[in-house]
């Protein structure tokens, strides 16, 4: 099917502060469900079986919010399926089943629906990817398209008064949000949070800029919609009182979209960090010239912002230029700004676009040596996909270069031949995470980033004995599985042993859990097991993150 591609529309205001909420008239039970992950090199899935209970990455931000959102006389129920299947049961209870999720998770989506069709039961779903392609889900009773705001209500009034499933679907499009600091606080009473790797909060929605192959500024608009920063510390309270979680990712598509609202931000987070002793490492999306802000990076540095991810795409300014992302291209050259977010004790994780019209044979090699020299361990690699609702994929429809055939690893007709594009992603895929290369890159990140990072004191949330024997049993499952059986076993010693030794379990346990998902997703890569690109609907549903 043929997604439509609505020309750029005028972006969806914010409704009135304070608008009075439908009332409903009844009691509804509302079953909210995730669906599993598709595998891809995201969702971290290889470094499960090293930890204590995880089974996902993070919460859902998107469905917990809708299942705060809905009266507080219905009964809500949330299931993540990353964490265990719907029971029959559970489907029997509920009145409607409302499901949210990526365009790569759209067959569990259409599953769910038909289980709960199966059973006679309403169905609703919302999301990014039914507001990008409603034509992805012509079975679900209720599509609602865009973010919160009066087509929720909308929702939940129909919700409300019909209990039975529509003659024909039925379509609520946002025409107006509900504003980000009217946004309640993520279901989380419903989640067990030790399930997920990290936490996540969102800040902001939105980005300014105009990358030619990005869906967020049509999704989400151009103007960054903001949260205040009581709601978000606020938020945090409610995480750490419910569970016992050491990360949280700011889920903005970029955290300094609105630099002067990101430094009336920081202060708060500062202070909420000392009042509580440091509980948290703090991860966020950036766009590279953060760099430029030193003001902004030391308070992020006393924040602790341990990790940021920066679309890089490619270290080529040609290419830069021609997908748009001038944002990228500054008077600081991109090594030297990641030099600068390593300064202060940042991480960076970079995206990497391979398949750019720009690219030629020597592009593979000219992005291995980018790795070599940005010294970045964590590079997520992946072939050009039109996604629908962005300037690229109006582009290459126009040229006619779309192509919809579902066994490829992309949609998108390269310049170059298709085989050669897959086998330069493949080259660099595989070489760049090559357990040596891996492992040289964090040994570099040890001394040049992690040694930049303030010292969080040992404070009571830090060093509770639930932390500690958490940590032990981490890193003694590390030592046996990585350290014992792993056939890189050798080249991770060379690292852990002085790294033990100086007292740097921390380090030596994040480095341990990254790189193991990245050298097992590799070599499933080389076995041609995974796809090149992750937003590719050939990643098939046999291959759902098996939880371990
Ligand atoms: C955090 C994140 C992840 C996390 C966790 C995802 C999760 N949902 O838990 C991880 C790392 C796992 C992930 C992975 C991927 N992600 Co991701 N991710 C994000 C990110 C940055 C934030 C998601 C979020 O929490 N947003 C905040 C919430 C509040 O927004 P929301 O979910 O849209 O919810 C709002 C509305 O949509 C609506 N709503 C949502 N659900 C429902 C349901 C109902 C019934 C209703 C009424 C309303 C409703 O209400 C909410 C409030 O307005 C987004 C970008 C973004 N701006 O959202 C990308 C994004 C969702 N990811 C994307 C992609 C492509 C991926 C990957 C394929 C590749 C990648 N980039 O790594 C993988 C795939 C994972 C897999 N293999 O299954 C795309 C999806 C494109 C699309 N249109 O489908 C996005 C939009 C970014 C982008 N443009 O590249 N991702
Ligand atoms: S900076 Fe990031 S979120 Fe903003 S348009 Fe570009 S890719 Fe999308």
């Amino acid at each position: 099917m043929t997604p439509s591609q609505p020309i750029i529309a005028a972006p969806v205001p914010e409704s009135a502060p304070g608008k009075a909420r439908y009332v409903p008239h009844n009691c509804r039970r509302v079953l909210c469900v995730f669906p599993k992950y598709s595998q891809s090199f995201g969702t971290f899935h290889h470094a499960y079986p090293l930890l204590a209970n995880v089974k996902a990455l993070m919460p859902p931000q998107g469905i917990l919010l809708v299942a705060a959102y809905m009266p507080s006389n219905w009964e809500v129920r949330f299931v993540d399926e990353n964490l265990r299947p719907v029971s029959h049961r559970e489907y029997q209870w509920a009145d409607v089943v409302i499901i949210s999720g990526m365009h790569i998770q759209r067959p569990q989506i259409n599953r769910i629906n038909d289980l709960a069709h199966r059973m006679g039961k309403l169905t609703a779903v919302g999301g990014p990817s039914v507001s990008g392609c409603p034509e992805y889900y012509p079975d679900v009773d209720l599509l609602h398209i865009g973010e919160m705001g009066d087509a929720t209500d909308r929702m939940i009034e129909y919700i409300d008064l019909h209990l039975e499933r529509p003659q024909q679907q039925i379509r609520f499009e946002t025409k107006e949000r509900l504003p980000l600091n009217e946004f309640p606080v993520p279901a989380y009473h419903l989640v067990n949070l030790s399930n997920y790797l990290m936490g996540s909060v969102q800040f902001s929605s939105g980005c300014p800029y105009r990358c030619e192959f990005c869906d967020i500024p049509e999704l989400y608009g151009r103007n960054p919609r903001l949260k205040t920063p009581e709601q978000v510390c606020h938020e945090l309270d409610a995480m750490v009182a419910t569970g016992d979680i050491g990360a949280v990712y700011f889920v903005d598509d970029n955290f300094v979209g609105d630099r002067r609202a990101a430094m009336d931000l920081l202060p708060h987070l500062i202070d909420w960090q000392k009042r509580n002793g440091y509980p948290l490492q703090f991860a966020c999306e950036a766009t590279l010239n953060l760099a430029q802000s030193p003001k902004l990076l030391e308070m992020m540095r006393e924040a602790y912002f341990t990790t940021v991810f920066c679309g890089i795409e490619t270290p080529d300014t040609d290419a830069l230029k021609s997908i748009s992302k001038t944002q990228n291209v500054m008077a600081m050259p991109i090594l030297e700004a990641i030099d600068t977010l390593n300064s202060y004790g940042m991480e960076v994780v970079s995206g990497i676009i391979i398949g750019l019209d720009t690219d030629t044979p020597d592009t593979a090699n000219r992005i291995l040596e980018f790795v070599r020299l940005s010294q970045i361990p964590m590079l997520t690699i992946n072939l050009l996909h039109a996604l629908p609702r962005t300037p690229l994929w109006r582009r290459l429809e126009l040229e006619g270069r779309i192509v919809n055939d579902e066994g490829r690893e992309s949609n998108v007709e390269f310049l170059m031949p298709y085989e050669q594009v897959v086998e330069m992603w493949r080259k660099c895929f595989t070489t760049a995470y090559q357990p040596k290369f891996v492992y040289e890159r964090f040994a570099y990140q040890m001394k040049h980033t992690f040694s930049n990072r303030i010292q969080p004191p040992n404070s009571p949330a830090r060093t509770s004995g639930k932390n500690i024997r958490k940590g032990l049993w981490v890193m003694l499952n590390i030592l046996i599985r990585v350290g014992l059986f792993s056939e890189y076993r050798d080249i991770f010693w060379s690292l852990a042993k002085p790294a033990i030794k100086a007292g740097k379990i921390e380090q030596i346990i994040h480095v341990a859990l990254v790189s193991h998902h990245l050298i097992r997703f590799a070599q499933e890569c080389a076995r041609g097991i995974e796809s090149a690109s992750f937003y590719s609907q050939k990643v098939r549903e046999d291959r759902q993150v098996v939880a371990a």
